[in-house]
C-alpha cells in the first residue's frame, strides 16, 4: 500500500492534516511552499491539474478537493477504527455534513474573508456582499448549533472524521479573528474536538518555529 499526501501548512490541506492523524494511517508527506510555486510544477499537475493541496495518491491513482480526501479515506480506512460509520443511512449522513462543510459554510466563510480582509486589494472587496456572506456564515453556525443539540458530536455519541472535517472550517474561522463563542454549543464541541491526541499533535506539527 503507498499513500502518498500533498500538503502546505496553513491550508486547506489543514483538514487533511487532521483527518490522517486521527486514522494514523502510514503514509508519505509532501510538504509545498505555495509561495515558492511548487503547486505549479508539472509533475503535481500531471496529478492535480487545479495546482491545489489537498492531494493524496493512493497505490497510483491521484484524489483532489478535501472533501472527496476525506469520505474516500473515511470509507477505506476508517470503518473499522469507528471513525466513519459503514456503508448505508449513516454513511450518508457523515457524507452530507463534508459535503455541506465545503460547499456551503466554506463557500460562505471564503465569500466573507474575499471581502473583508486585508489581504484582498481594498478596490476588490464589497461591503454589501460581506454583510450578506457574514449572514450566511452565521445561519451555518446556528444549523451546527441546532445540530449538536443533545448530542456531543455531529454523528451523535461518538467523534468521527465528519467532526474533525468540519471542526477545521471553524479553525478556520478562528484564524481570522471569528469568534464562535456565541453559538455556545458549537463552541463546546471545538473544545471537546480540539481535545484529542490528534488534533495536538498536528497543532505541534505546524507551530511556527519559536522566535529567538
Ligand atoms: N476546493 C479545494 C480547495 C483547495 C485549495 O484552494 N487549496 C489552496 C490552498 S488553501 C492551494 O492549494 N492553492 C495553491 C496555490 O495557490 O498555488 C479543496 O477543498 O481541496
Amino acid at each position: 500500500m503507498s499513500l502518498t499526501f500533498y500538503r502546505a501548512p496553513m491550508s486547506t490541506a489543514s483538514v487533511t492534516d487532521r483527518v490522517i492523524a486521527e486514522l494514523g494511517v502510514p503514509h508519505e508527506k509532501v510538504t509545498f511552499d505555495l509561495k515558492k510555486g511548487d503547486s505549479r510544477r508539472p509533475e503535481f499537475l500531471a496529478l492535480n491539474p487545479n495546482g491545489r493541496v489537498p492531494t493524496v495518491v493512493h497505490d497510483g491513482v491521484a484524489i483532489f478537493e478535501s472533501s472527496a480526501i476525506t469520505m474516500y479515506l473515511g470509507e477505506t480506512f476508517g470503518v473499522e477504527k469507528g471513525l466513519w460509520p459503514a456503508a448505508g443511512p449513516r454513511r450518508g449522513d457523515a457524507m452530507k455534513w463534508v459535503a455541506w462543510s465545503n460547499v456551503t459554510f466554506g463557500e460562505a466563510i471564503g465569500r466573507w474573508m474575499s471581502n473583508t480582509k486585508d489581504w484582498v486589494p481594498v478596490e476588490e472587496r464589497n461591503a454589501r456582499v460581506a454583510e450578506r456572506a457574514l449572514g450566511d456564515v452565521e445561519r451555518c453556525l446556528g444549523i451546527l448549533d441546532k445540530e449538536l443539540e443533545g448530542r456531543p458530536y455531529l454523528l451523535g455519541a461518538e467523534f468521527s472524521l465528519v467532526d474533525a472535517h468540519v471542526g477545521s472550517f471553524i479553525d478556520w474561522l478562528g484564524f481570522s479573528g471569528f469568534d464562535v463563542a456565541r453559538w455556545r454549543r458549537v463552541a463546546d464541541w471545538v473544545k471537546r474536538c480540539n481535545d484529542r491526541p490528534a488534533y495536538h499533535a498536528v497543532s505541534a506539527a505546524n507551530a511556527p518555529p519559536a522566535k529567538r
